[in-house]
């Protein structure tokens, strides 16, 4: 007997061993970086608020840190987010940063010292620097949830994630492009970026430049202008006086194709005939200017994003586990449609 359990004591010692050995062996190479990007056991982020697992949206103070006023994009993101908490019955404390950096880290720290806030939403203007506020957050027991713009901190300091894969859309635009400019000799383009330290001006150009070698297209000019028509006006007026060789635009957003369609036009140039335009967002005034024929094609990227955030706040605040990342669903829309008038009337951005 006890042999028989000395034996079986020393094999239970082996397969503790094996297993130990074993588990660490997996746990070690592929773990860390998982454990970092999701929790391991499953386990939320947040433990949920006083009045889980039956938490309702009327339970929900949601403190909102909105980048500030860029265009139609952001107006659509803004509006998304008011009317959708007025239809829930949630509170909703709407703070501008008026594209201040600095300013956001400010409202973000009002709303940590905020009593009523129990949910913080971040649609950040830099993708760094968010660490120490989240953390501050997560030790107050607020939800933050990431809208818009990703953010390059852990994800065990915020819920969820609810964006578009700018990369992607970075990737679709060399893709139509280069469509565009199928049996053109000069493949010039000159590139129209968002705000620097923003996801999706990083992710956008990142994403186009994987895909631009495919058909030969060179990025010969390329700078910021800030989400604005105002400031694109400038930016391509500037590079017209040093040269007309240019056979595309690549915009980052509606608005900046706007403010080159208009330089264009001035310099004596047949924006969407001579020079092919393409841009991101598809908001109704990107239609309009397919439809009169200046822009060619828009890359969808949508802002209406407040249903599926203020669900994820709601989960969370009762306990649920949430995916790190939820993704938009986003179309590639074409001046030469000619489904446009259609498609126009079902829209609602
Ligand atoms: O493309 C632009 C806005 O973050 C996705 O910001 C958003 C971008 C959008 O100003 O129009």
């Amino acid at each position: 007997m006890k042999k028989n359990l000395l034996g079986l004591f020393s094999t239970l010692i082996v397969v503790s061993i094996l297993l130990t050995a074993c588990g660490s062996a997996m746990a070690t190479p592929v773990s860390i970086a998982t454990v970092v990007a999701a929790p391991p056991t499953g386990a939320p982020v947040f433990t949920g608020l006083g009045c889980a697992p039956s938490c309702q949206y009327s339970d929900l103070v949601v403190g909102f840190l909105q980048t500030g006023s860029e265009g139609g994009w952001r107006a659509a993101n803004t509006a998304s987010f008011k009317e959708t908490a007025k239809q829930l019955g949630l509170k909703l404390k709407f703070y501008d940063s008026q594209n201040d950096f600095a300013k956001q880290i400010a409202g973000f720290q009002r709303f940590i010292q905020d009593p009523e806030v129990n949910v913080i939403v971040l649609a950040a203007l830099e993708t760094t620097g968010w660490e120490e506020v989240l953390q501050q957050a997560k030790d107050n027991g607020k939800i933050v949830i990431i809208e818009d713009r990703r953010i390059d901190a852990p994800e065990d300091l915020y819920a969820t994630y609810i964006g578009s894969d700018f990369a992607e859309e970075g990737r679709k635009s060399a893709m139509e492009l280069c469509k565009l400019l199928e049996g053109m000799s000069g493949k010039n383009v000159w590139e129209l970026v968002g705000n620097i330290g923003s996801s999706a001006a990083k992710d956008r150009g990142q994403g186009f430049r994987e895909k631009m070698a495919d058909c030969g297209i060179e990025i010969t000019k390329s700078q910021t202008a800030n989400w604005s028509a105002t400031e694109s006006k400038q930016v391509t007026q500037a590079w017209l006086t040093e040269t007309k060789d240019v056979q595309a635009i690549f915009a980052q957003n509606d608005e900046m194709s706007f403010g080159a369609i208009e330089a264009l036009k001035e310099a004596g140039l047949v924006p969407g005939v001579d020079v092919k335009i393409l841009s991101v967002d598809a908001t109704g005034s990107a239609f309009q200017a397919m439809l009169e024929g200046s822009l060619n094609v828009t890359v969808e990227c949508n802002p209406l994003l407040a249903p599926q955030v203020y669900e994820a706040a709601l989960k969370a605040a009762n306990g649920e586990d949430l995916p790190s990342w939820v993704p938009s669903e986003e179309g590639v829309f074409y001046a030469d449609d000619p489904e446009l008038q259609e498609i126009i009337k079902g829209r609602t951005y």
